[in-house]
This record gives structure tokens, sequence and C-alpha cells, in this order.
């Protein structure tokens, strides 16, 4: 009786604020790209240009280099609270890294719907076609700690958080579709195999050790997902060139409460292209910010990339005739059975301005939605759901959501107070049901409803039958390789699991991938010399296609652009006119053109006429941070080059990571002196030389650099 009286004020002190209510949201509506970069400018930025340098506390400093101290040999004094003041904070500069996905990089930038999708989604992002919401992106490794290198072979995070009118909505995804368990109960447990061992803290950021075979080989549901991390998928050439993923079903609910199933895509423009093994090795080594630094300096340089937001949409009725469980995260649809819709872009086209503050602070919950997006009953979702905030309050405190980077752009109202740091000041009654405020903050009416699903059984802790199915799937994806990629998968098998002692391991893992392929667990068992696998323990169930297209990188270049790509000229003086011409053409075509040299001094042509600064010499860069490589003619640089180990290991070092190689003229030379084994075409005169040349690796570029094993190197182009 109490409960329905207040209910009555409170709907009634809600209906009048409605109209109130209506304004505001009218007001939301213009939310623009720009936005959140505005709220950030406001609330946050510091300019330190032409300021005045004080304590944490304001008062201006007249010295930075002596501590006070009793005499200028004598001991330091307490008393100096400007020591103090920057100490104290120095010693508490770092707060825990993320327990998973320590590693990580992000940008700011916007999404740009293609289409109105409100017939499916209330969800503010869709709501008009040309409709632009603010959006910050972070990607990331899983298993490295904070300091690890980029490119290694791991799954990639992939992270979108959208500032709507509406709230923020986070989309918490990976770059592989599927995951190694089903129940988030055992995520601890994966995650423990995966890190280093316990006893000694090796190896960082790696699989390839005994823990995780020892866990993942006892948990069959974790084989489809070990086809995709032992594929070319974890070896992404940069973080602009893979796709991202939602994983699980999530839903879509129209104004009209109808709801529809859906999976969320990001599909690069890019071009989704992948590094090869020795490649990403050496990467590791040479510049582990790789990827952190291929990000940055795009942005920086105005190469804005692009992804495209998928969904495939479905209902309950068609997912129940499928032959998998759509609840099932080691599960993906394939596109056959579901074709995916692009509905939007995503551009990143700003980086922050402060690593710390954006990057680090950023906080990501798959379980920050707005209205029009709705969560299914996937058990390892339903997990996450717990898990994301509960980290945050952990690892960044309990009001981390008033942090700059996590702030809505829209209003924030409500009875939450005090907790560590809070940053906000509100007048007025801290309860709902109140009559003081005139029971402001009131509901809107608008506000976001839970999907009312029916469900109904026995509470039990156990798994669905319908979750039984580990390989069928991880068959389709192995079939659906082409044989590069295949080899590929075998190779990484085999590396990893000679890291791992124990036999009896490598002989669980060999046995569960019979029932995947007897060909490649044979081929994985003889080349670690363990017995010939088992026979296979399942027989596999046709998963509505024998094979998917867009399983395989190599299959499903929807885009392809040399744009963003680094293209190293290496020259010396003396070099034709070859240079200039193959240059224009490939900054026009938004390609970075480096120019390589023994030194950084000013190389001159054969001309004499002109001079090119070079970006980098043959000592202090490596092939692995170019794509291709130009060789010009010129008989003074040719002879140059061909004295320059240092030249000649990048250019034979770009051939052996399947680069795009163009010697033009008298450069060829280098190519037969190295010993390239390739197809040489010649083309007539100097002009048309030059333009095979862009040609060249305009077909290149085309099946995808370093994307496709073998396929590069036997597509060389030489003019
Ligand atoms: Fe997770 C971080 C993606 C399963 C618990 N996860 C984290 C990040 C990404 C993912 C991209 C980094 C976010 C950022 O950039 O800050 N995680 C996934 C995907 C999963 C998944 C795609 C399966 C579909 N995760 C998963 C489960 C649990 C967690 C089952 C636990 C129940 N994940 C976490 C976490 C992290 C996290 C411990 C660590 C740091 C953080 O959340 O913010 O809560």
């Amino acid at each position: 009786m109490a409960d329905n009286s207040t209910k009555g004020v409170s709907s009634m002190l809600a209906n009048a604020a409605g109209q109130a209510a209506d304004s505001v949201r009218g007001a939301l509506g213009h939310i623009g790209q720009t936005e959140k970069i505005k709220q950030l400018a406001h609330s946050a930025h510091i300019d330190n240009t032409a300021a005045v340098l004080t304590t944490s506390f304001g008062t201006q400093l007249s010295t930075t280099d002596d501590s006070l101290k009793a005499g200028p040999r004598g001991p330091s004094l307490i008393e100096d609270f400007a020591f103090r003041d920057q100490m104290a904070h120095f010693d508490r500069e770092r707060i825990p890294e993320r327990v998973v996905h320590a590693r990580g990089s992000a940008a700011h930038g916007y999404f740009e719907a293609y289409e109105d999708l409100s017939s499916l989604t209330r969800a503010a992002p869709f709501a008009h076609k040309g409709k632009q919401t603010p959006l910050f992106t972070r990607f990331s490794t899983v298993a490295g700690f904070k300091g690890s290198a980029d490119t290694v072979r791991d799954v990639r995070g992939f992270s979108v958080k959208m500032y709507t009118e509406e709230g923020n909505w986070d989309m918490v995804g990976n770059n592989i579709p599927v995951f190694f368990i089903q129940d988030s109960i055992l995520f601890p447990q994966v995650i423990h195999a995966v890190k280093p061992e316990p006893e000694n803290e090796i190896p960082q950021a790696q699989s390839a050790h005994p823990s995780f075979w020892d866990f993942v080989s006892n948990t069959p549901e974790s084989t489809h997902m070990l086809m995709w991390i032992m594929s070319d998928r974890t070896l992404p050439r940069s973080l602009r060139m893979m796709n991202g993923f939602g994983v699980h079903t999530f839903r879509l609910i129209n104004a009209e409460g109808v709801s529809k199933l859906v999976k969320f895509h990001w599909r690069p423009k890019q071009g989704t292209h992948s590094l090869i093994w020795d490649e990403a090795l050496k990467t590791n080594g040479r510049d582990p910010d790789a990827h952190r630094r291929d990000l940055y300096v795009n942005i920086a340089n105005g190469n804005y990339p692009e992804w495209e937001l998928g969904l495939q949409v479905f209902t309950e009725e068609e997912a129940a005739k499928w032959p998998f469980d759509v609840l099932d995260s080691t599960k993906l649809i394939p596109e056959e059975l579901c074709p995916v819709r692009y509905v939007g872009k995503m551009v990143l086209n700003r980086n922050p301005d402060e690593f710390f503050a954006e990057t680090e602070q950023s906080a990501f919950h798959p379980g920050v939605v707005i209205p029009g997006i709705g969560f299914t009953n996937d058990p390892l979702l339903q997990g996450r759901l717990f898990s994301y905030s509960d980290t945050q309050f952990y690892r960044l405190g309990t009001n981390y959501q008033q942090l700059p980077i996590n702030q809505p752009v829209c209003p924030v109202r409500h009875h939450q107070r005090g907790g560590a740091m809070q940053t906000r000041i509100v007048k007025g009654p801290n309860y709902v049901h109140n009559t003081t405020n005139k029971g402001c903050p009131f509901l809107s009416g608008k506000g976001y409803v839970h999907h009312p699903e029916i469900v109904e059984g026995a509470k039990t802790a156990t798994r669905s039958a319908s979750f039984g199915d580990h390989y069928s799937q991880a068959k389709l994806f192995y079939d659906s390789m082409t044989e590069t990629e295949k080899l590929h998968i075998q190779a990484a098998f085999v590396f990893e699991l000679s890291k791992v002692a124990d036999p009896v391991i490598q002989q669980r893992v060999v046995d569960q991938l019979n029932n995947v392929d007897q060909p490649l667990a044979s081929a994985i068992a003889a080349r670690l010399g363990t017995n010939p696998p088992a026979a296979p323990t399942f027989k596999p169930v046709f998963q509505g296609v024998a094979t998917s297209a867009n399983l395989s990188i190599i299959n499903s270049q929807a885009y392809d652009s040399i744009a963003g790509r680094d293209v190293a000229i290496l020259l010396m003086p003396g070099y034709d006119s070859s240079v200039h011409e193959l240059r224009g053409a490939l900054k026009a075509a938004g390609a970075t053109v480096s120019i390589v040299s023994a030194t950084p001094a000013p190389v001159p042509d054969a001309a004499g006429a002109s001079t090119l600064k070079p970006d980098y010499t043959f000592f202090a860069s490596s092939s692995t941070q170019f794509d291709a490589f130009f060789i010009p003619g010129g008989r003074k640089n040719v002879d140059a080059l061909l004295s320059d180990a240092t030249a000649l290991v990048q250019i034979a070092e770009g051939f052996k990571h399947l680069k795009a190689i163009c010697a033009v003229n008298e450069g060829i030379e280098i190519i037969t002196r190295i010993g390239l084994q390739v197809p040489i075409a010649q083309a007539a005169g100097a002009g048309a030389a030059a333009t095979s040349a862009v040609e060249a690796f305009g077909v290149v570029t085309a099946v995808g650099v370093g994307a496709g094993g073998s396929v590069v190197g036997t597509a060389v182009g030489m003019a």
C-alpha cells in the first residue's frame, strides 16, 4: 500500500515534468561527431602553454632542481612541500593494469549510419541516415602485460565506446568471432592458463607454453578458437587491418518493443591483412610498438582508418533451425546462412592527447547499453555483465564513470553519492520519491526497457546439450582456409607445441585435432614426433555450408588499398628518374613513401638536378617496417647499393617475408645478384618502366602484401 502510494507520487511528479524531459531530449538530438572532443576540451584539457609552474595546490614555484636543505651540503628537509607534493604523487602514478587486455592503443572518431534502422532498433546511432555519433575505440592484445610487444600471436581486443545522446554504448569485442569457453565461470581458469607460468612468469605475451596447452587440450570447447588463434588472424599486419566481432548474440529492440537477434561485425576498409610468423617475431624485437605506432602515425598523417559495421540479424525461429546454438560463443553463424548487412562506418580521426588519461583510464563494459540494444542468455555474456564493472571499480575506483574519457555526453542525473574521488557536487535530495525537489530527477517514460523474455527452468549448474558439438565448426573453419593458410595453421601448432615439453599434452592436442582434420593432426604429430593421432572420437555435423568464404583472409578481401602502406625506396647517390615518377604515383594513391639510404644526408639523383632527404638509414631501419620495396636504376646508385650489406639484407629479408619488391632498369641487377628466384618482366623505356612499377605495386597490393603467405612472393612484379 505504502509502495503504491509513493509510486503514485513519483509518477505524478514525473508526468508534471514530462514536457521538460522531452525538451531536454530534443536538445540532445544534435550530438555531432566532435561532441566528445568538445566535452573533453571544455571539462578536462589543460593547456600548459605560457602557463606558470605551480604545485598541485597552485603555489607558484621558484625552483625545480634543488630540494630544500639545511645548508648546500646538508640533509633535505621534510618541510619542502614542493618536494613532498610531487614525490608523493609520483609514488602513486601507476594503477593496476587490466588483468587481461593490458596492452592497448586507442583513438577517437565517429560512427556514421548508412541508413535509418529504426524499424529494427531504437538505438540512437541508427536513428537516421548520415547520423554521426562520437566514439572512442581501444585495440588490445589479451595475454601480454602493459609493456609487452605488439605483434605477438594473440587475439586482439576491439572495444568501441559510442557516446550517444541516450548514454554510452560499449561494444567490447575481439578480432575473432568465437571464444575459448562457453561459460564465463571458466574465464579465470583460461586466463590463468594463458598468462605466464605461475612459478617464473615466463613467457610474456604468448600461448606457447605448457599451462595453456594443458588447459585447452582438456577443454574440448576451446577447439574452434584454437583453429582461429593458430591462424593468421592473430598476427594482424596493423590494428587498422583487422576485423572486429561482438562475438555474442545480442538483441536489437525497436520502439514497439519488437526484438530481433543480432551479431555485430566490423570490417576494415583497409582490408584484412596479416604478418607472417618470422616477420612478426622480428618486429617484436625491432619495434615492439609497431601496431601502436602504425595507428598513431596514420591518424596523425590524416590517413584515417575506417571500418564498416555489419549486422547479422535473425529471429529465434531461424536460429532454432541451425545446427548450433546461437547462445554458444564458441560458434559463429556462417555468412551464407545469415548474410551480413553493412549499416554504417566508423572513422578514427583523432589521436588521444594523453595516453594515461584517455587510453589507460577508458573503461569498457559489454553491459553498458542504450535503449534498443539488449542481451541474450549466452552464459559467457551473462558473466561478463558482472566482471567488467567489478574490474573497473578495482582498477579505477568507485567513480570511474566520472573520468573524462568515460563520461557520457548526455546529462547524467542520479542519486548515487559519495565514494572515493567524487567530483560531482549535486544540490538537493539524494533519493527517489522526493517532493522537496518535485521528484526530480524524474522518469521520462522513454527509458531503457529490458526485453521481457520468458524464461523458466530448474536452477541448475549444467551445460545445455545444444552446446555439445566442439569440432564441427572448427572443421568448417579449417576447411574454409586456402592451402597457404592451412600450412600456416599447421606451422603455428607445431611451433607452440614444441614449447610444451610434456609429450602427454602434445599427444592430447594431436588427438583433439584429429576430430577436426586427420591430415592436419597427422602432419603435426609427425613434426612433433608424437604418436600418430588415435581414431577420431567425433563425427562432424554439417553446419549448413561445407566452407564459408569469409572465414579465410585470402578469400575475403572485400576491400584493399595501398593507402596507408609504407613503401621503402632504397637509394644511393646517382639514382635515375624512376624514383620521382613512382614516388608521385604512390603518394597520390595514399601510400607512405619512405626514402632509405646509407646516411641521413640528402641523396642527389643521377642528373644532379634534385636531392631527396632520407627518412631512414639502412642501419637504423629494417625490412619489417615496410610493406614493399622499390629499387631504382642508375649505375652509381646500383653499384653503391650492391656494396652495402645492410641494404641487401633489407631486400633479401623483405623477399623472405613475401613483400612486394619492384626494381627498374639497373636496379634489376640487385635482384639477380642476391639470387632471388622471382619472375622478371621487362618493360620498355624509362617512363614505361616507372609506370609498370606503379602497376606492379597495384597488382601486388590487390592480393595483399604480406597477407597471403606465398601469394605475394610469387606475384612480385618487376619491370
Ligand atoms: Fe573480456 C577486458 C573482450 C570474455 C572479463 N575483454 C576485455 C577487453 C576486451 C575484451 C576487448 C579490453 C577492454 C578495453 O579495451 O579496456 N572478453 C572480450 C570478449 C570476450 C571476453 C570479446 C568473449 C566474447 N572477458 C570475457 C569474460 C570475462 C571477461 C568471459 C569474465 C567473465 N575482460 C574481462 C575483464 C576485463 C576484460 C576482466 C579486463 C579489463 C577490463 O575488463 O576492463 O573484466
